[in-house]
């Protein structure tokens, strides 16, 4: 069936990319947004728009039955989920698809298997994918436990089978901590999840975090789109994503995408999905989880490949084949994605919500935006404080990386601070540039005091500025003086070519 209208059931910078590949195809757009995204870019930019409750997201971008509603109301054919709210939602899934509405994303049955490591982990078991040694099934009993880390050696590793993203993971360095680790564990899994079932695998101590693309249609047709390497993230959050990752060997890639297109088999997976695989310091690898959804990272994987995701993703869901074949896929060049938090790295991360007072976008060759603000805007406290993705494209490595740090500098964002210095930082460190990192990157090599250069040159600027509105007699205009010390700030890109 030809999806006429498809309504975004998401915010900000992603709902944007997925309208604008839906105005490519010739789909028209239905907006739902908060009382807090009013004045938001998303909004204006959809066809029709409404309002679906306060800022909340329990109050509104989670509330599926008005969105259902609002479905019928205009006639929407499919629902595009985006990445977190209701996308890897087995029950909204199942609610939106028994109201008539195609659900653009794989089967509540996918999701359902997946949301599970021991049933994902149960369901791959007859294809030859490689996993963590650890047990097979949830485990309870602590001298059992003990039994199975012995095995495997300290340390271990338990993992509740409901958790991700690094949620209710706990390391257990020597049998006398194991049983007391394994209560821990099973209560914060209980009350975390609801899902008190844990399991233990070897700790893998240096990993790399990579990651295959995968897409399947309904005619049976599965393909993959390569890896992003994602182990620069700081406290599971990732920060910087590449595709392709340095390290891979040609047949490493391969083994790997063949591994991820089984784990979409395994689960009669439709759409667009990722295969999350650990990478130790002998290059095995090891099948980790699949996350159902287009992920925030999927850029830097349309830039070397050349295929729009979302555009693949609207296809499958209309019940078209893959619109092209395995072979006819080939990386070319190298991307990077940096993610622009509204977030004060040398103050903990911690989210520095305010007024966008200057926003001036990176452009040129190989440099791509993906945001869902404008100069003026607050940044909202109820949702993710994520202000952009800015993704660079280049033919090497270097040429890329070059392009990002170009990118970064000519970024111009004043009113609150962001992420992009931390970033730099990460883009210029020499184990970066050799591309001789795990997921340990950032705790290793980063502190605040990595920035300290960039504040004493913040200062120093001031300082300037001070001085010269001084001897300008400035200072006799009340008004214009606050206005200009908003701007000192906003000055610093000028002054840094002095
Ligand atoms: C591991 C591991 C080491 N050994 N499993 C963290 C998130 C979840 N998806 C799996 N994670 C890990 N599983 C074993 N057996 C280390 C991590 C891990 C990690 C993985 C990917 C990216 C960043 C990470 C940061 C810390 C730990």
């Amino acid at each position: 069936m030809k999806i006429k209208k498809i309504l975004v059931a998401n915010r900000g910078e992603i709902a944007l990319r997925i309208m604008r590949t839906a105005k490519d195809m010739g789909i028209k757009t239905v907006a739902v947004f908060s009382e807090a995204d009013r004045t938001a870019p998303f909004v204006r930019y959809a066809d029709e728009a409404v309002c679906i409750g306060p800022p909340p997201s329990a109050e509104s971008y989670l509330q599926v039955d008005k969105i259902i509603k609002v479905c019928k109301d205009l006639g929407v054919d499919a629902i595009h989920p985006g990445y977190g709210f209701l996308s890897e939602n087995a029950d909204a899934t199942r609610r939106i698809t028994d109201a008539g509405i195609i659900f653009i994303g794989p089967s509540p049955e996918a999701m359902e298997v997946m949301g599970s490591k021991l049933a994902a982990k149960a369901a791959v078991k007859k294809y030859n994918i490689p996993m963590v040694p650890g047990t097979e099934g949830a485990i309870d009993d602590p001298e059992e436990a003990k039994k199975v880390a012995k095995e495997i050696g300290f340390p271990i590793l338990i993992k509740a089978s409901a958790g991700g993203g690094g949620k209710g993971m706990r390391i257990v360095e020597s049998e006398e901590m194991l049983e007391e680790q394994m209560q821990r564990a099973i209560s914060e899994a209980v009350s975390a999840f609801g899902d008190g079932s844990v399991f233990i695998e070897r700790y893998v101590g240096s990993p790399r975090h990579i990651e295959i693309q995968v897409l399947a249609d309904t005619h049976g047709n599965i393909v993959h789109l390569f890896e992003r390497e994602c182990s620069i993230q700081r406290r599971h959050q990732k920060v910087i994503e590449e595709a392709p990752s340095s390290v891979l060997t040609p047949e490493i890639r391969e083994a790997m995408g063949k591994c991820a297109v089984d784990v979409a088999r395994a689960c009669n997976y439709v759409g667009a999905g990722t295969v999350e695989f650990l990478l130790d310091e002998n290059k095995n690898f090891y099948f980790l989880e699949m996350n159902t959804r287009l992920q925030v990272e999927h850029p830097v994987t349309e830039q070397i490949t050349g295929v729009d995701l979302v555009r693949e993703q609207i296809n499958i869901a209309e019940g078209s084949p893959i619109s092209f074949k395995q072979e006819d896929l080939k990386i070319l060049g190298h991307s990077f994605e940096v993610r622009v938090y509204a977030e004060d790295p040398a103050n903990n991360f911690l989210p520095d919500i305010g007024k966008l007072n200057t926003y001036n976008r990176p452009a040129g060759p190989g440099v791509r935006v993906d945001d869902g603000f404008e100069q003026g805007m607050e940044i909202p406290i109820y949702y993710d404080p994520m202000i952009s993705k800015l993704i660079t494209y280049g033919k090497d490595r270097e040429e890329a990386r070059q392009r990002m740090i170009r990118a970064i500098d000519e970024y111009q964002i004043s009113g609150v601070e962001t992420t992009l210095p931390f970033c730099k930082f990460a883009l210029q460190h020499p184990n970066f540039i050799s591309g001789d990192f795990d997921t340990h990157f950032v705790a290793k090599y980063f502190t605040p005091e990595v920035l300290k250069q960039k504040n004493n040159e913040k200062e120093e600027i001031a300082a300037l500025l001070a001085t010269f509105y001084h001897q300008t007699s400035m200072k006799s205009n009340p008004a214009q003086q606050s206005s200009l010390n908003k701007d000192c700030k906003q000055s610093k890109w000028k002054l840094k070519r002095k």
